[in-house]
């Protein structure tokens, strides 16, 4: 037999050994490497991961000189002003010139740029195939190269703090802009459109992982005479903040603007700006509203995720991944950022609060309902929303057209996340509120108002649609607090829409309220429950003497006077509820009986209603005739009949001028005070 040869063998271990080094050290350069977005010529990043960065991803950086002759171009209708800019922008312009020395090969046309980008995506790709990745492996996706030049940057707005103008002599037309757009325009202007932001997220996000495989996006913005800095700042902000792996494309709709700039200046700017195809502008013939837009914007879309967003916004620190986890988890899952604020006076950019679930009253006003304990046991943790706030949020494109879109139906604005939230739950989605993904939001100010593009209440009648489409036996409570509205208006032809709920097989509404919405009908009764008791608060110890405002309002001590002749129906100063909240207040008012110390004497003030309970909450014990404050009961309200105060001690029966009577009393439900109310469908 043949002896093995072993130099040969020792020669082919060594090669072999040689050769799966190199491939892991290259795969593993590779996927350690950050992706970088390089927005502006800010800070210098290491040329090896800058090379790496366009070679994986190509560079759509944008060139801040350009963006400064944006700038100056879009001064041309505006007058000049502060001083601030200027010395950004030479600093600005200083730092895009020392990197343009620095590294010469980024500097390429777009056009080349994509020609890389196709290049580095599939050399990406071979290496995957190589070895492919294991789909549930996670990775940071922090851009830290960008997030380091960013927290360098000095400037006016800068790190998202109050900006203001300097300058006097612009202070009239900064008015008139303000109130032409609902914002400070002329101050937008001021503001570099790739300025750094506070990164104010739960600072464990800053340590979380998402999936490495994670699918592309079409943003879809639509606007209607926006305003050119905010517009683009918005898109500035989305193309510096994405990975540009995920970010596939940004859909303009413009909903048939009247702003002339909104044309050739704006179709020249993303020309000289981004990446070709990067972002595209879609025209609308006619105003045709936000939903017919944002359908009109979805219809144009290429990519797996569908994210709508509003045209004044910016995006946060690695706002995309946990935006888009929950829906490569599952494709039927929608998912909504934290919308932070952004000031429209002074752009100053803050936290909004520290979340919520969505909800709505039976007005279909949107309403706020409180997180769950096991939400806030995990605050980096997508937590389940019965209802999106409208504006911002992320969905599959199949999962979308899977349930038909928006109903087309609706018209102009309104209703629309309604429809899509029910929608969503009630065919076999569910939605969630993504704590780690922000994005700001220009809540306008004060605004001239335009001129509705439709006349007649499409309001009520998109709402009637969603109502009779969706909503059931439910639907009676919106109608019944219609005042009469919604027998009124037609709801148009649903045939279509009852069809894809047949065709779905979607849940009840009822099971919709039960497992979703579980907690509203308590928060947002559609009726207010009858009041434990109401009338006039008579003492018994001096019976001429009832509760009284003293004509006085909020914030002030309440006192005691002369009793009305009728105490079932006294006058308003005198007309109390123990309200079904469990509070003291003046009848129909947010007006309250609160006490603020713990202490002897302590006074009983008319503050605003919290509905909370707490230092608000009071129980009328009809036996004893004692009104108890607090939920332990043992402090009770008393008239002091030297001085004539209104005033709680600790109980006593015994002490008549601690016995209350009120003008009525409901004996039944006040038997059944700790016991919440259930309302029950007739
Ligand atoms: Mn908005």
């Amino acid at each position: 037999m043949r002896r093995p040869n072993v130099k040969w063998l020792i020669k082919t271990a060594v090669l072999v050994l040689f050769s799966v080094l190199f491939f892991l050290l290259i795969t593993s350069w590779i996927s350690s490497t950050p992706y970088t977005n390089r927005p502006v010529h800010h800070g210098i990043e290491p040329e090896d991961s800058a090379r790496a960065a366009a070679l994986r991803s190509g560079d759509r950086r944008v060139k801040y000189e350009d963006a400064v002759r944006m700038k100056a171009q879009a001064q041309i209708d505006e007058p000049q002003h502060g001083k601030q800019d200027e010395i950004l922008d030479e600093q600005d312009m200083e730092d895009s010139a020392k990197e343009a020395a620095d590294d010469e090969q980024n500097q390429v046309e777009p056009e080349q740029f994509d020609a890389k980008l196709q290049k580095g995506d599939e050399s990406n790709s071979e290496l995957q195939m190589a070895a492919p990745i294991d789909d549930l492996q996670k990775r940071d996706w922090h851009d830290y190269t960008a997030m380091e030049r960013d927290a360098q940057r000095v400037g006016i707005g800068e790190q998202g703090k109050i900006a203001k103008l300097d300058d006097e002599s612009v202070r009239e037309n900064e008015q008139k802009v303000s109130i032409e757009n609902g914002f400070n325009g002329l101050l937008s202007d001021s503001i570099s459109v790739n300025r750094s932001l506070p990164d104010i997220r739960h600072i464990d996000c800053r340590k979380k992982l998402y999936l490495r495989k994670l699918p592309t996006v079409s943003v879809v913005i639509i606007f209607f005479d926006e305003y050119l800095s905010v517009l683009m700042r918005s898109v500035h902000s989305l193309i510096n903040r994405s990975p540009p792996e995920l970010l596939k494309e940004i859909i303009l709709v413009d909903d048939f603007s009247d702003r002339a700039y909104l044309n050739k200046e704006l179709e020249d700017y993303i020309v000289n700006h981004f990446a070709v195809g990067l972002v595209r502008v879609v025209r609308l013939p006619q105003r045709t509203g936000l939903i017919g837009a944002r359908s009109a914007g979805a219809r144009n879309a290429t990519a797996d995720v569908l994210i709508f967003l509003d045209s004044h916004v910016e995006a946060n620190y690695n706002w995309l991944p946990p935006l888009l986890e929950p829906i490569a988890i599952n494709k039927r899952a929608a998912v909504c950022p934290f919308i932070d604020v952004i000031d429209h006076s002074n752009f100053n950019y803050r936290a909004q609060d520290e979340g919520a679930r969505g909800g709505f009253d039976w007005q279909f006003f949107y309403k706020r309902l409180p997180l769950l304990p096991e939400d806030l046991k995990h605050p980096t943790e997508p937590f389940k929303s019965p209802v999106m706030a409208g504006g911002l949020f992320a969905i599959s494109a199949e999962f979308f057209w899977e349930l038909g879109g928006y109903d087309e139906g609706l018209d102009i604005w309104g209703g629309e996340q309604y429809e899509l939230s029910f929608k969503i739950w009630m065919c076999g989605g569910e939605m969630y509120d993504a704590p780690c993904s922000r994005v700001g939001h220009i809540y306008r100010g004060p605004r001239k108002s335009i001129p509705s593009p439709r006349k007649g209440d499409y309001l009520h009648k998109n709402y009637k649609r969603v109502a009779e489409v969706w909503m059931d036996e439910y639907k009676n409570y919106l109608y019944a607090n219609g005042e009469g509205i919604y027998e009124r208006v037609d709801a148009g032809d649903l045939t279509a829409q009852k069809a894809i709920r047949t065709k779905l097989k979607c849940k009840s509404f009822k099971w919709f309220m039960e497992n979703v919405a579980f907690d509203l009908m308590k928060s947002y009764p559609p009726f207010d429950p009858p009041d434990y008791a109401s009338g006039a608060i008579q003492n018994l110890g001096d019976q001429t003497k009832c509760v009284d405002t003293l004509g006085r309002s909020r914030h002030n001590r309440l006192g005691i006077y002369h009793c009305a002749d009728d105490l079932v129906r006294p006058q308003r100063s005198q007309y109390w509820s123990l309200s079904w909240k469990r509070d003291l207040r003046l009848r129909r008012k947010k007006d309250c009986m609160d006490v603020q110390i713990w202490g002897e004497n302590a006074p009983v003030w008319l503050w605003d209603c919290h509905g909370q309970q707490g230092n608000q909450y009071w129980y009328y014990d009809y036996q004893t005739k004692l009104i108890m404050h607090g939920k332990e009961g043992k402090r009770c309200m008393e008239l002091l009949p030297s001085t004539e105060e209104l005033v709680v001690n600790k109980c006593d029966v015994s002490n008549s001028y601690m016995r209350w009577s009120f003008g009525f009393v409901n004996k039944t439900a006040l038997d059944n005070f700790n016991i919440d109310l259930e309302l029950k469908l007739e």
